[in-house]
């Protein structure tokens, strides 16, 4: 193995939907609802190009699917429908569909006092975190009300880390979508996909899920597979004297 490159992680970024919650499900239950009531014939095939993008991206790529044209007025009146759907069955979401060993990952990154924060497009991120118990779980939230350009742009992981108070170098990112890992990737962060490693080839590394990983694993996977050691922030710890756990 070449020469290994080390950083001291002082944050963790989390992605929400697909990361931490598997919203997409409902996300697409409630865009077929609505390709249907308008006369767009809408795949789960099609809705994987909706993952990561925002609220009117995804609008866009849905009329274009069905080859649509709207007054903008009318398009957002759409979207807005769409969110009401979706909202609705938000409303019936709890603790129990958290992703498996989310919480226990964060509990051990709590129990370090390693930084924690959610980094979402979803305008809807703190009601899909109320739902499901984690509101108060991370130090930080910024959410898709917060933010002018949407991944891949590096705004939203920029924000966050500031938030933080952590350089992004020393901050690792874990997303489902590919324009989440460029956007992580181009505000200078380590990027873990969280998914099928086919999909997400440009990812530092890449986990199936949070089931039985710690930050151990974690940095081992990154070690091997992007030669990144990967050591945590203690507090303590200095320029001069960096210790690794
Ligand atoms: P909303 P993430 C994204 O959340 C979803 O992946 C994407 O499918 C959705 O269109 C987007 O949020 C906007 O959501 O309509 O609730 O504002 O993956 O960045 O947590
Ligand atoms: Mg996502």
């Amino acid at each position: 193995m070449g020469k290994l490159e080390r950083r001291l992680i002082r944050a963790f970024i989390f992605d929400l939907d697909g990361v931490v919650v598997d919203t997409a499900k409902l996300h697409f239950d409630a865009w077929k609802r609505l390709a249907s009531e308008i006369g767009i014939d809408f795949s789960e095939k099609d809705n994987e190009r909706l993952k990561g993008v925002s609220r009117m991206k995804s609008m866009e790529i849905l009329l274009e699917i069905g080859g649509m044209n709207f007054s903008r007025a009318t398009v957002a009146q759409l979207a807005e429908q769409k969110n009401q759907w979706y909202v609705e069955l938000v409303d019936n979401m709890n603790e129990g569909d958290i992703l498996p060993g989310v919480v226990d990952f964060i509990e051990e990154l709590s129990s370090l006092r390693i930084k924690t924060a959610i980094a979402s497009a979803s305008k809807n991120a703190c009601l899909v975190l109320k739902q499901i118990g984690l509101k108060e779980a991370f130090d930080v939230v910024v959410d898709g009300t917060m933010t002018r350009h949407a991944k891949p742009d590096p705004e939203i992981f920029l924000l966050s880390s500031g938030k933080l108070q952590v350089p992004p170098e020393l901050c690792i990112v874990f997303e489902d979508a590919i324009a989440g890992i460029e956007a992580a990737h181009q505000a200078g962060m380590i990027a873990v996909g969280v998914g099928n490693e086919g999909d997400l080839e440009s990812a530092d590394a890449t986990i199936n899920g949070f089931e039985g990983l710690n930050t151990r694993v974690l940095s081992l996977i990154l070690a091997e597979k992007r030669h990144i050691d990967v050591g945590l922030w203690k507090e303590g710890d200095d320029a001069q004297k960096k210790t690794y756990r």
